[in-house]
């Protein structure tokens, strides 16, 4: 999997892909990560990025030259990759449809992921026609700019390319698609703040626990996400 990334603030994806689970891909080689500084591309003395929204209005607006220019850039990285034609080009904006697992589980079978982030007001309509193929949101609440959604989306979808979780963790993915969220955990001590680890978990019962845990998991769907039991 190769992520690249055109955005303004190429050091907040840096920073936020190179920790923990997403860190260690990185550097195994499992995920390839390639930031584009979108300024670097302007053709300006100033190296300004943006501008004045034709026919008026708040704010500024991201000129179509540096994005596409960095674009181009990255399908040049891809061709020296390789040169795959599994890519998408995704836009992340408050008008996209709204990012899921099934989603996720869809972008893992691609090659490259080129992620588009704005900023200002947003950007050029007419280069958004020319390169985005699809448009994606992380949730109904606004953000500052498209970098935390492209984090949150690659976050997630690291996870799904198959060498980059231990295999034990993998085989959780599959049993946790029964859609129900997972029961309570307990490690030691048995007893804490007053509170006794359930028996049950005690008693070496397989079939009793896994019954259990499986009781626990759809109680708590019920009472926290009952909107996941709508379909079941
Ligand atoms: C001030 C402009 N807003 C008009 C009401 C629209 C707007 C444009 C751009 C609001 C936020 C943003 C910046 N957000 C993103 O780029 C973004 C985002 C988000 O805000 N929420 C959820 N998912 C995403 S993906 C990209």
């Amino acid at each position: 999997m190769n992520y690249h990334v055109l955005t303004l603030f190429p050091e907040m994806i840096e920073q936020g892909m190179g920790h923990s689970i997403t860190g260690r891909a990185i550097k195994n080689e499992h995920i390839h990560l390639n930031v584009m500084n979108i300024r670097d591309f302007t053709e300006n003395k100033h190296r300004k990025v943006d501008d004045y929204p034709y026919g008026g209005g708040a704010g500024m607006v991201m000129q179509p030259q540096p994005v596409y220019a960095s674009y181009e850039k990255a399908k040049e990285i891809i061709q020296q990759q390789g040169g795959s034609k599994k890519t998408k080009v995704i836009y992340l904006t408050p008008q996209g449809r709204t990012f899921n697992q099934e989603i996720a589980k869809d972008l893992a079978k691609e090659e490259n992921l080129i992620f588009l982030c704005g900023h200002y007001e947003g950007i050029d309509e007419r280069v958004l026609e020319e390169i985005v193929d699809e448009n994606i949101s992380i949730g109904d609440y606004v953000l500052t700019g498209g970098e935390l959604a492209a984090l949150v989306m690659m976050d997630a979808i690291a996870r799904l390319v198959p060498e980059v979780l231990h295999n034990d963790i993998s085989a959780e993915i599959e049993s946790f698609s029964d859609g129900l969220l997972e029961y309570p955990q307990y490690t030691r001590p048995v007893e804490w703040h007053g509170k006794k680890v359930p028996e049950i978990l005690l008693s070496g019962h397989h079939a009793n626990i896994e019954a259990w845990r499986k009781e626990q998991s759809y109680k708590r769907t019920l009472e926290r996400r009952p909107d996941l039991l709508e379909n079941n």
